[in-house]
């Protein structure tokens, strides 16, 4: 295979206030479309040129450091546009998924606190998650490219924490963009989606 850069699901200026037509056009025009061109160049001679995004992901951890990254890179961005939409977020869950916060992570407030705090302690750049494990939803970071498939579980939602995906809306002000993106950006239809694909 080889990776292509997808168009937006939804229009630059969607997600504002949140975040702005800016961010969006630097982080998917500019950052993404380097993980497509960087991991293409990559992959080839790799060894890994049949396999599929995840295969790659998962093969190249740990022992194709460039490869790993950029295509790590990729798959997380390519979830990341459709973890956001216009008026997402807020409090009332899609189909299973509240019932199964409730009693794997303690409730939504606790996901909320839970989720945030590992997105503002990943130290440097990095991502937030909420994924699946062994049957369980689990609250995860990892720093740089790496996400959940690469430590045996699903990933159902991430945040992307490196700077390019905030700083030019809010500064230094991680944790005000956590919120800001668990309570005004979360496509939960999308999250359910995986949950279901996943379960
Ligand atoms: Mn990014």
């Amino acid at each position: 295979m080889s990776f292509e850069l997808p168009a937006l699901p939804y229009a630059y200026d969607a997600l504002g206030p949140y975040m702005s037509a800016e961010t969006l056009e630097f982080h998917h025009d500019k950052h993404h479309q380097a993980y497509v061109t960087n991991g293409n160049n990559l992959l080839k001679d790799s060894g890994l040129e049949g396999k599929t995004l995840e295969e790659i992901v998962k093969e190249s951890f740990g022992k194709n450091a460039g490869l790993f990254n950029n295509a790590g890179q990729h798959y997380n961005h390519l979830h990341f546009w459709n973890w956001m939409k216009k008026d997402g977020g807020g409090t009332s869950l899609p189909g299973v998924l509240a019932s199964k916060i409730d009693s794997d992570l303690g409730g939504y407030d606790k996901f909320k606190a839970d989720f945030m705090a590992a997105g503002a302690t990943q130290f440097g750049s990095g991502w937030a998650w909420l994924a699946l494990k062994d049957g369980k939803l689990e609250v995860m970071k990892t720093p740089n490219g790496e996400n959940p498939l690469v430590h045996g579980a699903t990933p159902l939602l991430g945040c992307d924490v490196w700077e390019h995906s905030y700083y030019i809306d809010y500064r230094n002000a991680r944790p005000k963009y956590l919120e800001a993106f668990v309570d005004n950006l979360i496509n939960w239809d999308y999250v359910l989606e995986l949950y279901e694909a996943a379960s």
